[in-house]
Order: C-alpha cells, then sequence, then structure tokens
C-alpha cells in the first residue's frame, strides 16, 4: 500500500537558481534510478528562503531509501547536491533530510467522519451525504486523534538501587533525550510531546530547548518537578518537618512554573517521595498542613492556562506513611485547590489487586482526572512498559475512559508515559509502549456501548461480559496498521525502526560526553 511523505532541507540562499537549474536536468540513470527504487510521484518544491520541501509517495520509504543508497549513481548525485545545503553536518542530503509527520489527509478525514461525497442529483450536481461512523470507523477516528506523551527520562540510562546499566548511544544532554523521543514520534505519528523532569534535563534557555523540539516535529509537554534527590529532602519536600528546607522545595515548584512559562507547557506534575518510615516520626496532620499550603502557593503562581497535576504513590520510598499515598488524598488537595488541579494515576502506584479501572470512572466523573503515568508493575512500582504486565487492567482502564468521554480533548486527559528501561534497547521499548496503549485503546473503542448497555439493563451478566470480551478477543493490529497507513506511515513501527538506521547512528555519533541517567 501506498505511503506518504514530506520532507524539508535547506538549500543556500545564494544557490536557489543553480539549485533550480540543476533539477531541470537531472542526470536520466538518476530519475531511473529514483523510478526502479519505488519513489513514486516525487515532487521537490523550493521557497524563496530556501526551504526545500519534498513530498513523495512510496510503499515503503526506508526500503525506497535503502534501494538508492544501493546505487552509485545516488552517491554521486548526494556528493554533487551536498554544498547546496546548510545543517547537514557532514551528512549527504538524502542522510541529512527531517521528515515531518502528516497531520491531515482529506480523503483520510473524510472517510473517517463517515463523510461521502456522491454525484446522484439527474442535473449532475454534487451533494454531500452524512452517514452514521459504524463502530469501526469510530474506533479509526478516536485511534487517529489520540495523543501520547513521551517522558524524556525514559531515554536516558536508569536501573535499579542495585546498578544503573549503560548502553551506548544513550542520549548525553537533554537535546539528545529530545531528539530520541521526537525519533519515536516520527515512527508512529501518535507521540508529539515530551515530558520533561527538572533538573535531570535542566538548560540554560527552556525556549530554546521547546525551539530545539519544534525543529524535529515534537513540543515539550509536562514539566515534572523533582524534589526527591537533593540531601536536603532526608525527611521530606514541601512536608519537610524544617521550614528552610519547605521554602527550598517550594522555589523549586515555582521554578518549574516559570520553565513551563518558557515551554509553552500546560501540565506541572508533581509527585512527593515525602512520608516517614516510623511510627510517631513526624506529625501526619502537620505534614498535610505544610502538603496543602506548598500547594496553594504554587497553584496561585500557575497562568489560566496551566494546570498542576498530582500524583500519588501507596509506599515507597516511604515506607510508614506517604504523605499523598491514593486518590484520595490527592482528590481531596485538588478539590480545595480549584479546577485548575487534578489527579494524576500513575499504574504502578498502587497494590496489587486494586482496581484502577474504578478509580478511573470515579475521577472522569469527578471531573478530576488530569492524565495517566503509564507503566507496568508485578509487585512494586518497577516502571515496567505499559501493557506488559497485565493487557487485560490496561484494556479495563481505558474502556472506562472511552465510556466516560475521556478520549474527547475537551477534558484534557493527559496520557502520558512515565517508564524507564533498564535491560531493553529504550527507543522501540517505548515504540512498543506506544502500540500497547494504542492498541487497548483500539479494542476499547470496539466495545458495543449500545450492546452493553442493553445488557446491563436486562440484568443480563454473561451477555455484558460477552460484550466487553469480544472487544478484548478482536486483533486490532490490522485496524492499527490501517490507521499508520492512512496517515502515510509505516505500518509496523518497530520494523520501520530497526530498518530506519537511528539506533547504529547513535552509536557512532554519541561518543564522549557522559550518558544521562535519572541521577540515582
Ligand atoms: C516517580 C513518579 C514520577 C516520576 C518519577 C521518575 O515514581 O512516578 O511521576 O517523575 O518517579
Ligand atoms: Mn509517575
Amino acid at each position: 500500500m501506498t505511503t506518504r511523505h514530506c520532507f524539508v532541507l535547506r538549500v543556500r540562499p545564494n544557490r536557489l537558481a543553480e539549485y533550480t537549474e540543476r533539477h531541470r536536468a537531472v542526470w536520466p540513470e538518476m530519475l531511473a534510478a529514483l523510478r526502479d527504487a519505488g519513489w513514486d510521484s516525487y515532487s521537490l518544491f523550493l521557497g524563496a528562503d530556501g526551504l526545500l520541501v519534498g513530498h513523495v509517495e512510496t510503499d515503503d520509504l526506508p526500503v525506497a531509501q535503502a534501494a538508492m543508497e544501493a546505487t552509485e549513481v545516488n552517491a554521486r548525485w548526494q556528493a554533487e547536491m551536498a554544498p547546496f545545503f546548510t545543517d547537514l553536518d557532514g551528512r549527504t542530503p538524502d542522510a541529512g533530510l527531517l521528515l515531518l509527520p502528516e497531520v491531515f489527509h482529506l480523503p483520510t478525514a473524510l472517510a473517517a467522519a463517515a463523510l461521502t461525497t456522491t454525484t446522484n442529483r439527474s442535473n449532475g450536481d454534487t451533494v454531500s451525504t452524512e452517514i452514521l461512523p459504524t463502530r469501526h470507523e469510530r474506533a479509526l477516528g478516536g485511534l487517529r486523534a489520540q495523543r501520547i506523551e513521551l517522558p524524556s527520562w525514559a531515554f536516558g540510562n536508569a536501573g535499579t538501587r542495585f546498578k544503573v546499566f549503560t548502553s551506548p548511544g544513550t542520549p548525553r544532554d537533554p537535546w539528545e533525550k529530545i531528539a530520541d523521543a521526537a525519533t519515536v514520534h516520527r515512527f508512529t505519528g501518535v507521540a508529539p510531546t515530551v515530558s520533561v523532569h527538572i533538573p535531570w534535563d535542566r538548560v540554560s534557555d527552556y525556549a530554546e530547548l521547546a525551539r530545539h523540539a519544534a525543529d524535529r516535529g515534537v513540543q515539550i509537554g509536562a514539566v515534572n518537578a523533582n524534589v526527591f534527590q537533593d540531601d536536603a529532602y532526608r525527611l521530606g519536600s514541601v512536608c519537610n518537618p524544617d521550614p528552610a528546607v519547605r521554602a527550598k522545595a517550594l522555589a523549586h515548584l515555582l521554578d518549574c512554573v516559570d520553565v513551563m512559562d518558557a515551554t509553552g507547557s500546560r501540565d506541572l506534575k508533581l509527585w512527593f517521595a515525602d512520608g516517614t518510615n516510623y511510627p510517631g516520626q513526624d506529625n501526619i496532620r502537620a505534614r498535610q498542613d505544610r502538603l496543602s499550603e506548598a500547594l496553594a502557593a504554587t497553584y496561585a503562581r500557575l497562568g489560566p492556562d496551566q494546570r498542576m497535576l498530582l500524583e500519588y504513590k501507596l509506599f515507597e520510598p516511604s515506607f510508614y506513611t506517604m504523605d499523598v499515598p491514593d486518590w484520595g488524598t490527592s482528590f481531596a488537595h485538588c478539590l480545595a485547590l480549584g479546577e485548575r488541579a487534578q489527579v494524576v494515576v500513575d499504574t504502578g502506584h498502587h497494590a496489587p489487586g486494586t482496581n484502577i479501572e474504578m478509580i478511573v470512572a470515579i475521577l472522569l466523573r469527578a471531573g478530576k482526572l488530569g492524565g495517566f503515568d503509564f507503566n507496568s508493575r508485578f509487585y512494586a512500582d518497577d516502571d515496567l512498559m505499559v501493557g506488559a504486565a497485565d493487557p487485560f487492567q490496561l484494556f479495563r482502564i481505558l474502556h472506562e475512559v472511552v465510556a466516560g468521554g475521556g478520549l474527547d480533548d475537551a477534558t484534557g486527559v493527559a496520557f502520558m508515559l512515565d517508564q524507564c528501561h533498564n535491560i531493553e534497547e529504550k527507543i522501540p521499548a517505548q515504540i512498543r509502549s506506544v502500540m500497547n496503549v494504542q492498541e487497548a485503546t483500539a479494542k476499547a473503542l470496539l466495545v458495543d456501548a449500545t450492546a452493553l448497555a442493553d445488557a446491563q439493563r436486562g440484568g443480563d451478566v454473561l451477555a455484558a461480559n460477552a460484550v466487553l470480551m469480544d472487544a478484548y478477543n478482536t486483533d486490532v493490529r490490522p485496524m492499527l496498521a490501517e490507521v499508520r497507513e492512512s496517515q502515510g506511515l509505516h505500518p509496523d513501527p518497530m520494523a520501520a525502526y530497526a530498518a530506519s538506521g537511528y539506533s547504529e547512528q547513535i552509536v557512532v555519533n554519541r561518543v564522549g560526553g557522559d550518558q544521562a541517567g535519572w541521577g540515582a
């Protein structure tokens, strides 16, 4: 099936005429090579400022690129073209081009909206007929609109208390982490934002970091405040018994809002490691008071379009009490703060056996579900790939999201990943995780809501359960392949990434410097 691709390059402004001239007479062997390599309907457009836009339709871009690379004429042509371009950093133009994700394609949009245009008038007039979308078509529309946010820290080295394993090609700084996140977006098409963690992603100019992201087709998403790694936080951060430590922690939260202003981020995500290890260690109620004071001061600093997302976790690193241990505590603080304070459900932060989908349903109903930190756990929180441990639980969660309208933009639910990759390759692990969320979403979108409601009304327990299981047992991979192809993407992002050479390229390019890690 044909896929569409668009890329940009920059031609030196003083060489535009010559570049145009060269393309009036491209060597016949080069033309034939492109044709034979499957570069169907290939065009180049050149702006007066040097912006070169390429558009190509082909069955499989990495394959078509590899076929060109294998020709001798391509090497000669690329060598002649290289001097025409800026920003190639020593690469040939075909290696240095920047692929842009497709954001709109009319035929696809028409199909998703189930809008057909028919010429059924006797006088030949064209009229549009609207038909109700089928469940399948609605699901396609929902999947095309879904957005999943990637965590910058997934691209750095991580580990356990026992060992952080390094791997070749790991980013050395926030700039390289964002480049990797952009790569995940390039192959999945649904991950256009990346969350940052401060100070892990500290840079001197956050507006510049935002531009760096935009240049690669992505944006900075949630800003995560880190008040759990400074020595001062031994007894907690905003709940610490020492007012000086509390002031330091609050100052960091406010700094993070400055970062949001510079990056244009909507969400400040707060997770506190605060708590106690021993009965009697501190006053539980006083700690709640200190927490609410810091939250109120931070909330007051937010702009009108900014939100505070408050996470909870039942235990670890504190073992007797955590100051925000559960959704109820987070919910109570968010209610007291106001509309723009919302609860985040980190799927790894519950006791085994907790019914997370019920929490999701309750929060959505109350308009307080700010978003998810997706990951998997088997025993305790361990940030494994979302959907790896219990794909059925992920489906049940997404079913409540769909049923509660949480996929609609207006509800503002952020679908974020919060993961670390200790032993597996990081970029494909993120791609796999995005796909796992998409698959669970697809199944949730396929639930026959009418049949379910009928069975529930009629008290038919088995029929109701069967409706859910039918959707869960559907193989949605062909449907997702269809969604990707309709968006000009490769149907199999894992294979496309593996064939892209990016993984080998970062190993070669990223030598010297210190690899980024989680700083534990
Ligand atoms: C915490 C929490 C936060 C994340 C850090 C890395 O357990 O889940 O969301 O920022 O880990
Ligand atoms: Mn989290």
